[in-house]
């Protein structure tokens, strides 16, 4: 089979680094069924802000689904198989959310990504995301999946040397991102979100991570 014959006909494929590729507007087309899903999931699992190590709240609104989920507190960053706040399990991830990262890890050449978490973050208006790593799954060759919904961002991506100046690329709704191999490294975060309207989330935006964790 084709590389793309499984693409919506008009995704462009950007490569932003090596290891990582932008697939421009490839969950477009089922932003709606996407939306649904994370509500049903939110309904269960609502978003909270945590608290990092370092004494402050987070800006971003977090959950999650799967079976692990990543929780910050005083203590420091972990996954969890329940929920801190009901002591449940986290929600199961939706047929639709699994269906859409794994299409994605495919066509970027990860045919056998399989997803232990889901981390949802919501960004309201001026929200951010400070430059991080992430580096708490077990096995760094397996990538990540992002999924950008709702008002555009700038994310900043850089190197694994937290001194090298970052680049800046806008993510609109619907891009899908996969990090992988030589990027999975790299410092990362959000500049805070301008304001505006989306048609269909509103004053916001969501980004999912799909990541395998043990
Ligand atoms: C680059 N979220 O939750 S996803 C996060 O838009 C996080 O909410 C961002 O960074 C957001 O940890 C960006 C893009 C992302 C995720 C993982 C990466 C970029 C990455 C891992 C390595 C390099
Ligand atoms: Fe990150």
């Amino acid at each position: 089979m084709d590389l793309f014959d499984s693409l919506p006909p008009d995704t462009a494929l950007t490569p932003m680094a090596p290891g990582a590729v932008l697939l421009h507007g490839f969950a477009r087309e089922e932003d709606a069924l996407l939306l649904q899903a994370i509500e049903s999931v939110l309904t269960q699992a609502p978003l909270r802000h945590w608290q990092t190590p370092g004494g402050y709240t987070m800006s971003v609104g977090m959950s999650n689904c799967g079976p692990l989920g990543w929780v910050s507190g005083a203590s420091g960053y972990r996954y969890t198989a329940q929920d801190p706040a009901s002591s449940q399990p986290w929600p199961a991830m939706p047929e639709s959310l699994m269906d859409l990262a794994q299409r994605a890890a495919a066509q970027s050449g990860y045919p056998h990504f399989e997803p232990d978490a889901c981390l949802i973050n919501q960004y309201a208006p001026g929200a951010k995301l400070s430059l991080h790593q992430d580096k708490d799954e077990h096995d760094l060759s397996e990538p990540i999946v992002s999924l950008s919904l709702g008002l555009p961002a700038v994310f900043l991506f850089g190197t694994a040397s937290r001194a090298d100046r970052p680049q800046r690329w806008r993510l609109v709704h619907g891009d899908v991102v996969v990090w992988g191999g030589p990027s999975r490294l790299a410092f990362h975060g959000v500049n805070a979100l301008g304001d505006g309207e989306h048609s269909l989330l509103g004053r916001r935006r969501l980004n999912l991570t799909f990541r395998r964790v043990r």
